[in-house]
């Protein structure tokens, strides 16, 4: 197979509700599309989630796009390749910017499932017909608006997800945790510091603090290269640690393995720079027996249907962060959009990515756009 065409859209769209982590807060997001056709006509999509701002990664919407334009474009053109692995073989040089080699490695993956008439999921050797969606809510003003959200969401005109995962941050912890567990006493949940809890005794008192209230596990609680600190708080509390910004390469988690400092793995496609490492990663969780799932970045439909295509696969057993399009946006970039019902996401069956780019619609939200053809 070969790549003669690359275009790249920067698209923004508004969320339906502003969200806020322990970093920042955010009303809009700017992600960049990436379509990649063959020879023979075929296309593939790919979504480069960078946040715009460093404070998840070091990648930016602006690194990131000066990556795939300056290099990772050039490596894809015209380079001829059998499997998406192979594909992705041509950008091999380049370190770190996984959220723009993601893109790159995606749209391969789709174009591959395209071309040969099979659904994505299938190619990545997933099982399943629908995959569990989970929810991810932001830190909000009040706890009344936190529990608020909580009701809407699980309740059926909301989607009716059967997990809710809480952003935390210093100062909203324990008191949010405890509102809600009190509210919904038998729902699936857990909490997400996006390493926001400085490694000391008072976060480690704080965090252990959270016991009693059967949370699944606690998400990235100290700083990504901490993994020490991770270790000590998984040795003295029952409730699992996972790691997110911790894992970028399939070694993190052996070296996670290796001191014991945590007992779960969220696997992000974008934080791991493609789906040939995030399958690679769910394989190694799956022989190591930890339990694994399937995060998200606030995904655009593409990113959205890549992430479910993943999850199908037989080791996600914990419920994915890959919630409705509705929950994020207003209109999708995708024709149909992703559906949650009863807490659930149908894997699609067509070949490719699963649905059409409403190329029309990327386009009115585009704030910049590149077009390159092999040799032109
Ligand atoms: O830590 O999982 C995270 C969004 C942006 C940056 C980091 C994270 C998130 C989410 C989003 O929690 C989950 C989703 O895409 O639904
Ligand atoms: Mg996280």
């Amino acid at each position: 197979m070969r790549v003669v065409r690359v275009r790249l859209y920067l698209v923004r769209l508004p969320l339906v509700h502003g969200f806020e982590t322990s970093s920042h807060r955010k009303d809009h997001l700017e992600h960049v599309l990436v379509q990649v056709t063959d020879e023979g006509g075929a296309e593939g999509w790919g979504e480069i989630a960078s946040p715009s701002d460093p404070y998840y990664a070091a990648d930016t919407t602006e690194t990131s796009w000066h990556v795939a334009e300056r290099y990772l474009v050039p490596a894809v053109l015209g380079r001829e390749w059998t499997t998406p692995a192979d594909g992705a073989a041509g950008w091999a040089r380049v370190r770190g910017h996984e959220f723009a080699r993601a893109g790159f490695d995606m749209a391969l993956w789709v174009l591959a499932a395209a071309a040969d008439g099979v659904p994505l999921a299938g190619l990545l050797g997933g099982t399943r017909a629908e995959v569990v969606a989970g929810v991810s809510l932001g830190i909000e003003p009040t706890i009344d608006d936190l529990l608020a959200a909580v009701a809407a969401q699980t309740g059926t005109g909301g989607g009716g997800y059967r997990r809710v995962k809480l952003k935390i941050a210093p100062g909203w912890d324990v008191e949010p945790v405890r509102a809600v567990r009190g509210a919904f006493p038998g729902l699936e949940m857990h909490v997400d510091a996006n390493g926001a809890y400085p490694a000391d005794e008072a976060s480690f008192a704080v965090l252990r603090g959270l016991e009693p209230y059967g949370l699944t596990m606690i998400e990235q609680p100290f700083a990504p290269r901490d993994l020490v600190s991770h270790a000590a708080l998984q040795a003295s509390t029952d409730t699992p640690i996972c790691l997110d910004e911790s894992v970028v390469t399939v070694d993190d988690i052996r070296i996670m393995l290796a001191l014991r400092a945590g007992r779960v793995v969220n696997v992000k496609v974008s934080r791991m720079g493609g789906l040939g490492a995030a399958v690679a990663a769910h394989d190694l969780c799956v022989a190591e027996g930890v339990p694994v799932w399937c995060g998200g970045m606030h995904e655009f439909g593409v990113g959205r249907l890549v992430n479910v295509a993943l999850s199908a696969l037989p080791g996600f057993m914990l419920p994915s962060d890959v919630s409705a399009s509705a929950k994020y946006y207003a209109r999708d970039v995708v024709v149909p959009e992703v559906v949650a019902r009863d807490g659930l996401v149908a894997v699609p069956t067509v070949a490719g990515l699963g649905a059409d780019v409403d190329v029309a619609w990327v386009a009115e939200n585009s704030v910049r756009t590149l077009d390159r053809g092999w040799g032109t």
